[in-house]
């Protein structure tokens, strides 16, 4: 037969399959409640169903087991702030200024008048709770945050209905909690200042004060002293409001049991953003997860993680919630070992491969930096224990639960693709294309089995930390593609053998770069390995 023929056999075959969909798709039903376990730094080799060993992860497997599992999906890029704003807002991050990892004290990057994730599902009838790790700013650009008065725009603005966060990270100040725009257990009394520049006058910093710490910095991490840990950035008062970093798991995960319990009595359809501190550094696990994997601190705070997946997964049970609500697990960006602390991360790794398969991870072009795990579970719709090829990034997610609420509304989002058939696992096709960022503006792009570096973007390889003890090089002249089908550690670069792919490729991602892709690029048409 001859190549034409096959492919429009091929395109007739999808076609079909999009029809049926399409009229499937009318007839879903709405899931009573949408719930998003969004871990920070948890790499695709991390959890038992992608293949770890050292570290046991029985929740996040069961989800496996009981739903789809994608190994083509990924963060949209490898460090945080950068992959959440995506997320909420459907648009590629590396299109605005100003998004790149944030300190503490950063005013909201959102703007408050735009369509986003939760305020779409808001508009569907979900009551919205975003619990956690937030990282996306406070408070109006240009003004000094007061954290002793209801910080505002907070998540509130943006589409929540309530929230209770961490203001930005673990390791940065300030280290309180947020209730819907308040500091938890303040006194007013001893109100907080934070300065990302110099310290206040009589406090200690980690930098000299060792004596202090119970566990020492490696890099950075060495201004404010907080529950024995160095810091971010400097802090004064606070002191009924400050977290207990051991305890802040348990004390996220009852607050998302709580909104659920609530939900559930009020029988409200809800969005629960679950943002997880773990497995972002200082890792603390609780005293009852100390030794509970094989691979040192960092792998026992996955199992950490595992075990608010475990309880998450535990109260939608209670509540006979399970088969309505679509879940969907996975993470900011890839794994790190050493990201600042002396945790022991590196040695105590053992044989543990963070990345599974793939090359570096944090702050990487290479696909470790934002090939992640990602399951989705909905036992109404989705069939258990099936595995998808589909190419997606997390914030294709907007776009597609747009459609699943509304089927054949246009799409709100800039740049969110519509992979509703993927999502549910009715398709094995995802994005045609899909832009991978690592830090700012440096880009790639994968389609298909090809990955092409443009020549000139900076390559980090390791796993170690930001630029501690990785190699950094840059993409050489002429450009790197990668054949990830046959070569998923991106050992070879094939770019002088195909350079009509690359020309494509780099003509390709230009053509994003300068407007959203259009909606025929989002047609299912080729699979992804041709
Ligand atoms: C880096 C920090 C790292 C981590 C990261 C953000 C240093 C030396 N490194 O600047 O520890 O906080 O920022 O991680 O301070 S992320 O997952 O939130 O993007
Ligand atoms: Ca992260």
């Amino acid at each position: 037969m001859q190549l034409t023929s096959v492919i429009s056999l091929l395109m007739l075959f999808t076609n079909i399959a999009f029809l049926s969909f399409a009229k499937e798709k009318a007839n879903l039903p709405k899931p009573k409640a949408i719930v998003l376990i969004y871990a920070d730094d948890l790499g695709y080799g991390d959890v038992g169903c992608y293949g770890a060993k050292g570290i046991p992860t029985p929740s996040i497997n069961k989800l496996a087991k009981q739903g789809l599992s994608f190994t083509n999906a990924y963060s949209t890029t490898s460090v945080c702030t950068p992959s959440r704003y995506a997320l909420m807002t459907g648009e590629y991050p590396w299109r605005q200024k100003g998004t790149g990892i944030l300190p503490g004290d950063a005013a909201l990057i959102i703007d408050t008048n735009r369509t986003t994730l939760p305020k779409m599902l808001q508009s569907h009838g979900y009551k919205t709770y975003m619990i956690g790790k937030w990282h996306l700013g406070l408070g109006r650009q240009g003004e000094k945050i007061n954290w002793n008065k209801t910080i505002s725009p907070c998540p509130n603005q943006i589409g929540f209905d309530e929230s209770f966060i961490f203001a930005a990270t673990g390791d940065r100040v300030p280290c309180v909690l947020l209730e819907n725009g308040n500091v938890l257990n303040l006194d007013p009394n001893d109100p907080i200042e934070i300065s990302y520049q110099k310290n206040f006058p009589g406090l200690p910093n980690g930098k000299d004060n060792k004596d202090l710490l119970k566990m020492m910095w490696s890099h950075g991490h060495n201004q404010a002293v907080i529950n024995g840990i160095g810091r971010i950035g400097f802090m004064k008062g606070g002191k009924s409001a400050l977290w207990v970093d051991e305890d802040n798991a348990d004390v996220i995960t009852k607050k998302a049991i709580e909104y659920i319990d609530k939900s559930a009595s009020a029988k409200e359809p809800f969005f629960l953003m679950f943002a997880a501190h773990d497995i972002h550094v200082p890792r603390t696990p609780h005293q009852r997860f100390v030794g509970a994997s094989k691979c040192g601190i960092r792998g026992d705070v996955t199992v950490q993680f595992d075990d608010c997946v475990r309880r998450i997964t535990k109260a939608l049970d209670k509540h006979g919630l399970t088969k309505d609500t679509l879940l969907i697990l996975s993470s900011d960006n890839g794994p790190v070992l050493d990201d600042g602390y002396q945790d022991f991360a590196v040695r105590d790794n053992a044989s543990h491969k963070p990345a599974g398969p793939f090359r570096a991870g944090k702050y990487s072009i290479l696909e470790g930096g934002t090939r992640i795990p990602f399951i989705v579970r909905w036992p109404a719709v989705i069939k258990p224990g099936q595995s998808s090829t589909a190419l997606i990034n997390q914030m294709d997610l907007a776009a597609s639960l747009e459609q699943l609420l509304s089927p054949g509304v246009s799409n709100s989002f800039k740049d969110s693709q519509n992979v509703l058939p993927a999502i549910l696992g009715k398709s094995q096709h995802g994005r045609e294309y899909h832009v991978i960022n690592s830090t700012g503006k440096s880009l790639a792009i994968r389609h298909g089995k090809w990955k092409y570096i443009p020549e000139g973007v900076v390559i980090r390889d390791g796993i170690n930390g930001g630029s501690f003890q990785v190699k950094i090089t840059k993409s050489p002249k002429g450009g790197s593609l990668f054949n990830l089908k046959d070569d998923p550690k991106e050992l070879h670069n094939v770019a002088k053998k195909h350079p009509d792919i690359c020309k494509k490729l780099e003509a390709k991602l230009n053509e994003i770069r300068r407007r959203p892709q259009s909606a025929a690029d989002t047609r299912d048409l080729l699979p992804l390995d041709d």
